[in-house]
């Protein structure tokens, strides 16, 4: 049984198995543009899916500069550098936040999703939430190229979306 700290109330929800819908009336289309991708190498197996199915639709873009962090608390850190250096359209940041019998899971999973937030409005460069936050390792692997999708993938046709946002 997980054991929280004396206090503490996390109830973090997990990934859905929903797949992403694409509006018709956006432009998903690659073509032309600039996105960094950053990955993490926690959990590595599942990432290195993620990534597989982000460069499958970024096929086409202009560039796609692929760098790594150690893990998904690391994302926000690497993707404000990014966005600093004004070269990307857009960024997909790729990890997987496996719960485990530690609340390090919720400090993880909830500072990856604030930070990455975070960097999307203060520096006004879109950030997509490539980061699977799983009960188990099955639900990780369906969600990283099995039955429920591929959820890098959904990030980089969001990113490519948000990119043209208001454009
Ligand atoms: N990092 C992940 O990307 N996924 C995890 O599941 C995970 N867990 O469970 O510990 C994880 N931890 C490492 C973390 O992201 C940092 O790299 C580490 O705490 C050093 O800052």
């Amino acid at each position: 049984m997980m054991m929280k700290p004396k206090d503490c109330n996390f109830n973090y929800p997990t990934m859905s198995g929903e797949t992403q819908k694409w509006s018709p009336n956006a432009n998903n289309d690659a073509r032309g543009l600039r996105i960094a991708v950053v990955v993490a190498r926690f959990n590595e197996a599942i990432t290195s899916r993620l990534l597989e199915g982000a460069q499958k639709a970024l096929e086409g873009a202009a560039r796609v500069d692929v760098s790594y962090v150690p893990g998904a608390f690391e994302l926000p850190f690497a993707a404000k550098v990014l966005a600093r250096k004004g070269s990307c359209d857009a960024i997909v940041a790729l990890g997987a936040v496996i719960k485990g019998d530690t609340p390090h899971f919720e400090y993880v999973a909830g500072e990856a999703a604030r930070g990455l937030q975070q960097v999307a409005l203060e520096t006004g460069v879109p950030v997509a939430f490539g980061v699977l936050t799983t009960d188990t390792m099955a639900q990780a692997e369906a969600r990283a190229g099995g039955h429920a999708g591929n959820k890098g993938y959904d990030a980089a046709m969001t990113a490519i979306e948000m990119a043209r946002f208001g454009k």
